[in-house]
């Protein structure tokens, strides 16, 4: 895929902080990525990277969404906001938090959602829906050129390989960018989803599919164009979401489910380590006023 960047290698530290991406420490802060990465997460609302997250996080990851879909309740979709050892290591990860401040041009990042999308084969070809593409939540210029910029970026954590034909989800490059340029200065609407059929008819890139291998992560935005596809494979689709925001941006997105964002965040806190517990006390607080 063109928009991949692969981490580049730095065995001293990768050693010390227990991933092969490069990161490095400046006087102030923890950095992830490279400018490239960073700019193509701003103009595209797509960058991957390898090695991100170390192996390990992936794995007890991974052996928890297999525990949470082993049931006949939910053996497959969409669970928001899920709790569990191996989620809890993904969402409160330095790694995260710090990728999250770069493609953010932002100083301290918190964590505002998450779920899990799974998917089990379910079709004998490839396709997704058109009808279905949607945008989570929009932003205007104003948001965008923002520094840090006011938007949630979203990590799309692939517990497994996503070949093109296992539900990769599929996006618009650059459309959150037409958007927000169409919109200027006017308020964006952000309390829920907004399905194609109502937003702006504006001169959108093809849709790509966003596939990769076990342990890469998609660092992107819900506010692309984008949707869920079919599984024309033979096992399932594992992505786990994870979103930030730049700390006390209290966007009301899911307005309906601030109860369970609550809950949420509480329960993560409650279990997080002594020293990641800041990463949800200010967006716990904005949700509770
Ligand atoms: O299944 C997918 O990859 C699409 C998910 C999606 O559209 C969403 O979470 O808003």
């Amino acid at each position: 895929m063109g928009l991949r960047r692969l981490a580049h290698e730095d065995a001293s530290l990768c050693a010390v902080l227990g991933a092969k991406s490069a990161p490095h420490l400046t006087n102030k802060r923890l950095i992830m990525l490279d400018q490239k990465q960073v700019d193509d997460f701003f103009s595209s609302g797509l960058s991957i990277v390898e090695n991100l997250l170390p192996p390990a996080i992936i794995d007890a990851a991974l052996a928890e969404m297999d525990a949470l879909y082993d049931n006949d309740e939910k053996p497959t979709g969409i669970i928001g906001y899920p709790t569990g050892p191996g989620f809890e290591g993904v969402f409160q990860h330095p790694h995260l938090e710090a990728a999250a401040c770069d493609v953010l041009h932002a100083d301290a990042v918190e964590l505002v959602s998450g779920a899990t999308l799974h998917t089990l084969p379910n079709a004998e070809e490839w396709s997704y829906n058109e009808s279905a593409l949607h945008v989570d939540i929009q932003y205007n210029r104003d948001q965008l050129d923002a520094r840090p910029i006011r938007m949630l970026v979203t990590f799309m954590i692939m517990l497994d390989d996503i070949p093109a034909d296992r539900a990769p989800t599929v996006i618009s490059p650059g459309s959150h960018q037409l958007i927000a340029d169409h919109l200027g200065s006017e308020p964006a609407y952000q309390e829920h989803p907004t399905n194609i059929k109502d937003l702006p008819d504006l001169d959108y890139a093809e849709y790509i599919p966003v596939s990769g291998k076990k342990g890469d992560v998609a660092i992107s935005t819900t506010g692309l164009i984008h949707g869920g596809s079919a599984n024309a494979g033979d096992s399932a689709r594992k992505l786990l979401f994870a979103a930030y925001a730049p700390k006390g941006l209290d966007l009301r997105f899911n307005a309906n489910r601030t109860d369970l964002r609550i809950d949420w965040l509480e329960k993560l806190t409650d279990v997080f380590d002594d020293d990641r517990k800041h990463i949800a006390a200010t967006t716990l607080a904005d949700l509770k006023k």
